[in-house]
């Protein structure tokens, strides 16, 4: 008998083919009428697939009385009910390291791409400007520039390590100083923001880091400095940081997530000082599919009675 697992989310379609392979799928994603589905097959279910987007909510885990196992594609754990899962002794696996890489390149585009005003100066191009009103304003330099990362977990470090051959002189704040590494640890988030000029939110979504970076931050980053976020939109006080680039208070910034994705506050579109990717950080072949084996071989272990290869509880 092969084990009932309910897609939320679908994976890379050479590891969908490996799941059709080895269990039943059911594709809520895919479903016309996901209350019929559910009605049908919920007893059945004992593993769920899912991404860091689509999550898993307290009221589905109460729907699956026989889940046993939710397998996520995505680091980011803050839209399932971890808490619910531990109580009823439910698994949960998720995909660090392997995107660690490409969310830290995306970073790093995001800060010189609004640093060095790489949207709006392909526009001065593009149109015609350059040609009719001469040079690009000057910018300013990367070499030199103080970066602060909030949250020094893998994605943190690798975004340090991209930054310090660029010239950039790099502290952290986080829950714990990490004495093993060489840079400085600045316990006080707003001493942190008044010294950087260049801010990076690397940490974890969730209840503990909602607002943590509010208008006091943003407000001691202040008019020349950037900030960049690639962790979740929860953890900047959106409406304050929209208001501060548009006063400029806050310098720039660089965006990957968003308070309501995908349909986001539509005050970013007159932000030129803004540069918006859409949530893509992990969004490459290489990296969808190494998430996508991760969570294959995570249910692989499981249902063989093995340790899984990357629990989250
Ligand atoms: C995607 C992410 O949102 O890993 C994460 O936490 O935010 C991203 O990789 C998504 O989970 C990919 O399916």
């Amino acid at each position: 008998m092969k084990p009932d697992i309910l897609v939320i989310w679908p994976n890379r379609p050479e590891q969908m083919a490996m799941l059709y392979a080895a269990y039943t799928l059911h594709r809520l994603d895919l479903a016309s009428d996901p209350g019929a589905l559910l009605a049908r097959v919920s007893d059945q279910i004992t593993a769920v697939v899912t991404t860091g987007g689509k999550g898993l909510d307290a009221e589905l885990i109460r729907q699956l009385p026989n889940l046993k196992i939710v397998a996520s594609s995505g680091v980011g754990y803050d839209t399932i009910d971890i808490a619910a899962c531990t109580e009823r002794g439910i698994v949960v696996t998720n995909t660090p390291d392997v995107l660690t890489d490409d969310v830290a390149d995306t970073a790093i585009m995001l800060l010189l791409a609004a640093r060095r005003q790489l949207v709006l100066a392909d526009r001065y191009v593009r149109s015609g400007d350059w040609g009719r009103n001469g040079p690009y304003p000057l910018l300013s330099a990367m070499r030199g520039k103080r970066l602060g990362i909030v949250g020094l977990g893998r994605i943190g470090q690798a975004i340090a390590a991209r930054a310090e051959p660029m010239g950039c002189e790099i502290a952290y704040t986080g829950r714990t100083a990490k004495p093993e590494i060489a840079y400085s640890f600045e316990p006080d988030l707003k001493s942190l923001a008044r010294w950087a000029d260049i801010l990076v939110v690397a940490t974890s979504g969730g209840p503990q880091t909602r607002g943590l970076i509010g208008a006091d931050i943003i407000s001691a980053l202040g008019p020349q400095a950037t900030l960049i976020n690639i962790a979740r939109g929860s953890v900047v006080d959106e409406k304050a940081m929209i208001a501060a680039l548009r006063s400029g208070d806050l310098g720039s910034a660089g965006l990957d997530v968003y308070c309501n994705e995908p349909d986001i506050d539509p005050e970013f579109r007159q932000l030129e000082n803004t540069v918006l990717y859409p949530h893509h950080a992990s969004g490459t072949f290489e990296t969808r599919g190494a998430m996508a084996q991760l969570v294959v071989d995570n249910l692989a272990a499981f249902f063989q009675g093995q340790p899984v290869l990357t629990p989250v509880n």
